[in-house]
């Protein structure tokens, strides 16, 4: 069976609340491996690659100055079924209503702005997950 990989990001308010630990230990728990992590602060330009589907909607000049405020953790992440996996872990895009038990609704918190600082990115397909991968480790 072809093991899957995805993209996660632990975005800069998780690095900057040090949880990455918690995170990180949350996707191991899970059986998924940790294949490579790397922790920089993005460019403008990676971010603006990344986040191409936004483009043009109100929260996506917010969003990427929120990404390039600080360091962000890197992780390639291996399992089965890991795409979806590590989605339903992450829990939905808003804090406020993310379902206690996943990482956002455990840990996030609403601050109130103009763009939702919930912690983590996950690469939403087997697209995504193989043109994130590209551009964050390539
Ligand atoms: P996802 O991260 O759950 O896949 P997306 O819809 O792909 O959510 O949005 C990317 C990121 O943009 C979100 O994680 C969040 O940080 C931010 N975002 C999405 N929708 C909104 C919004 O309506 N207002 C503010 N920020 C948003
Ligand atoms: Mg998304």
């Amino acid at each position: 069976m072809a093991t899957e990989e995805t993209l996660v990001l632990v975005k800069p308010d998780g690095v900057a609340r040090s949880l990455t630990g918690q995170i990180l230990a949350r996707i191991e728990a899970k059986g998924y491996e940790l294949v490579d992590i790397r922790k920089f602060t993005p460019s403008r330009e990676l971010l603006v690659e990344h986040y191409a589907e936004h483009d043009g909607k109100p929260f996506f000049e917010p969003l990427v100055e929120f990404m390039m405020s600080g360091d962000v953790v890197a992780v390639r992440a291996r399992g089965n079924r890991v795409i979806e996996g590590f989605r339903s872990l992450a829990g939905a895009t808003e804090p406020t209503t993310a379902a206690p038990g996943t990482i956002r609704g455990d840990l996030g918190r609403d601050w109130g702005l103009k763009v939702q600082q919930n912690l983590v990115h996950g690469s939403d397909s087997t697209e995504s997950a193989e043109r994130e991968l590209g551009l964050w480790f390539g």
